[in-house]
């Protein structure tokens, strides 16, 4: 198999230079399933199995530094052994990260994606605020969002739904479809499944990931099961990220159902732009420090009052702007500080501080928080 149609590219070859250059026998592969302590990696020859050398594992100051679904390693294969030693994590070109349930460090759900699938179904996992969500980390790991919505067969007025979802999409492309009814799955989804392209499927579980990807890749190859039994007890049917080749020579990602997906380094210009309708409100606030609760001339509060701004989406906005805040002062420091850079984009001119930053727990700033 040639490399390129595992997605290798100009950029990973450039960082692949100071190893190629020397005798050593490094070669490059992707991660296409972690194990407890392995991985399952595919090369130019075919699959191999792999372990980190103790030294990735001492240098790896967090999890994130360790190899994820989706990422190109380094690798040295053991000389009559089919295993191979990884020495590097290759930098990634984009990377779709959530705060791990446990613990809040960075989890990688999947690196080196160019599109990601936004899953949801037409049923009662529908709901607008979580597409927001995820729309909001997909635009931050630098992959194209697209919105699929399954299961349009258990819906009445599924153009409606489409139009919903449009509505808060930001530009992403939204698609209706079936999964088990569509037939003509693969020529929809062409445009993202082109040769050595990776798509990451993300969304609950039970809304179809699995199902969707057996059809792209024509065989029964991963495991789903009815919503009702599995997914109605909190289990995962697909329970391990794995990267497959379909037949189109796209690289798909099936993951397991997420139930919550708490962001991780979501920039404040990313919210930005993933709200755009209420930047372009808050703007326009006649106090720039509004805090946007009963200030006079307060456009987020008047829009909200016409029904011009639904509350479900303000409020989901000020939720994700909370965690944001959280997520950057945990993560980095200097990341705070272009977050508030960010926000204080969207301000009046000739006055101080952001429209926007006061409802977020921005703490060191002294307008930050009102009691
Ligand atoms: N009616 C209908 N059912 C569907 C459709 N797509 C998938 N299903 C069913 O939904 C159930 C769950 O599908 P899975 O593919 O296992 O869901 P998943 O997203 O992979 O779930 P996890 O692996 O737990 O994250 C299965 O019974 C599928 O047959 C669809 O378009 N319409
Ligand atoms: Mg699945
Ligand atoms: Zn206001």
């Amino acid at each position: 198999m040639h490399l390129s149609s595992l997605g290798w590219d100009d950029f990973f070859s450039g960082h692949f230079a100071p190893f190629a250059s020397d005798l050593a026998g490094f070669m490059p592969a992707r991660v296409a399933l972690e194990h407890k302590h392995a991985y399952a990696l595919l090369a130019a020859h075919g699959e191999v199995t792999a372990t980190c050398t103790g030294k990735l594992r001492h240098d790896a100051t967090a999890r994130a530094d360790l190899p994820a679904v989706g990422d190109w390693v380094v690798v040295r294969p053991r000389p009559g052994e089919a295993h191979a030693d990884i020495h590097a994590v290759l930098p990634r070109k984009t990377k779709f990260s959530r705060q791990a349930a446990g613990d809040g460090t960075e989890q990688i759900v999947a690196a080196n994606i160019d599109t990601v699938f936004l899953v949801t179904a037409l049923d009662a996992d529908f709901n607008l605020r979580r597409i927001e969500r995820y729309l909001a980390v997909a635009w931050a790991s630098g992959a194209q969002p697209v919105v699929l919505l399954n299961k349009s067969d258990l819906h009445a007025d599924p153009a409606a739904a489409r139009a919903t979802v449009e509505a808060v999409a930001g530009g992403a492309p939204v698609l209706v479809l079936s999964a088990t009814h569509d037939t003509d799955l693969s020529a929809a989804l062409a445009p993202w499944l082109a040769p050595g392209r990776t798509v990451a499927l993300l969304g609950s579980s039970g809304v179809g990931k699995s199902t969707l990807i057996n059809r792209l890749l024509g065989a029964e190859r991963q495991l789903t099961s009815p919503t009702s039994a599995a997914h109605g007890k909190g289990r995962h049917t697909t329970t391990h990220r794995e990267l497959l080749v379909a037949p189109s020579g796209a690289l798909v990602i099936d993951t397991p159902g997420m139930r919550e997906l708490q962001l991780w380094e979501v920039a404040a210009a990313t919210l930005e732009e993933t709200f755009a309708d209420i930047a372009a409100l808050a703007a326009r606030c006649r106090f720039s420090n509004c805090a946007h609760r009963a200030e006079p001339g307060c456009t987020i509060q008047a829009a909200l009052d016409a029904g011009a701004l639904d509350l479900g989406r303000w409020s989901s906005f000020q939720k994700l702007q909370r965690e944001q805040a959280y997520a950057a002062r945990k993560s980095d420091p200097r990341l705070e500080r272009e977050t508030k850079a960010a926000w204080k984009k969207v301000k009046i001119p000739g006055a101080s501080p952001g429209a926007f930053d006061k409802t977020a727990a921005n703490s060191s700033d002294h307008n930050a928080i009102r009691a």
